[in-house]
């Protein structure tokens, strides 16, 4: 039997406006069957998103939602989060939306820890405005703002991350789909900071200025490119050259933002 996605999207808001071939919806149906799967309330529920092709996304999805100004998203995310702990926050924003302008919110709310999970739809440009150049576009890359080749490196996002103190942080592609499905939900589960980076297709900007021919080709590179972490722990640095890993990339404990917050405020008000 087909899945009802419908309970969980603003149906009247659809037909969606991202470019045939773009993966936004494909991450979109892992994310809703992730939250399926767990049960929650979709009262219980906020979705924050900034600018850009993928800050559409909380405009379909059926649950307490705020498209805010780009690269914000994280920023309205802490505030909902600390006026109300019990909700179950999620943050979500493309490369450039939370990478780029949204950078400094991107590494404070790791180093925080704060309870709540970021997803980046990372498709390795600015899809919205017409294929700028983003802070992960891989060296040599073409982007309209890189007209002789993307010149400077790029962020692993991952990295970036673990790097700033993220308490969970998985990478997953929108090719892999009940994998995808299976990162969303073990990162809404955690407690503290989690972040999935989602890599996604742009056709219309990365995909053509990089002669990717057709959006199915972009899928193919997902899946040629993408290697499992177990599988990647038993090959060489030259086997993993071109290629990145998926998977639970880091996951630790840490004292968490807002129970450390309130603690602190209670022990000066002396409750
Ligand atoms: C303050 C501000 N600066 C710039 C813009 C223009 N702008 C809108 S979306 C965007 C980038 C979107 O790229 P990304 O976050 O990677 O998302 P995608 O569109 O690829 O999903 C930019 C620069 C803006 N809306 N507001
Ligand atoms: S421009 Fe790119 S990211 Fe934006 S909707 Fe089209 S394919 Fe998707």
């Amino acid at each position: 039997m087909a899945y009802n996605y419908s309970k969980y999207l603003r149906n009247e808001k659809l037909p969606h406006i991202w470019c045939p071939g773009c993966t936004y919806g494909i991450a979109l149906k892992s994310m809703i069957r992730a939250i399926d799967g767990l049960g929650w309330e979709k009262d219980d529920i906020v979705v924050t998103s900034g600018i850009g092709c993928v800050s559409r996304m909380p405009g379909y999805m059926d649950f307490n939602t705020l498209h805010t100004t780009h690269g914000r998203s994280i920023a309205f995310a802490t505030g909902v989060k600390l006026a109300n702990p019990e909700l179950k926050v999620i943050a979500l924003g493309g490369d450039g939306d939370m990478t780029a302008i949204g950078g400094n919110h991107f590494i404070h709310v790791c180093r925080r820890n704060i309870d709540m999970t970021v997803f980046v739809f990372n498709n390795n440009i600015y899809g919205m405005t017409g294929a700028q150049y983003s802070p992960t576009t891989p060296r040599g890359s073409w982007a309209a703002t890189a007209p002789y080749g993307m010149p400077e490196s790029n962020f692993d996002i991952t990295e970036l991350a673990i790097g700033s103190g993220a308490s969970f942080v998985a990478r997953t592609t929108s090719y892999h789909t009940p994998h995808c499905e299976k990162m969303v939900k073990e990162a809404l589960q955690h407690k503290g900071l989690s972040v999935v980076e989602i890599i996604s297709a742009c056709p219309t900007g990365f995909g053509r200025k990089n002669k990717f021919k057709t959006p199915t080709s972009m899928l193919v590179d997902m899946k040629e490119r993408a290697v499992n972490i177990q599988k990647a722990a038993k090959m060489s640095d030259e086997e993993m050259e071109g290629k990145y890993k998926i998977g639970v990339l880091h996951k630790e404990e840490r004292p968490e933002h807002v129970e450390t917050y309130d603690s602190v405020v209670g022990f000066q008000k002396g409750v």
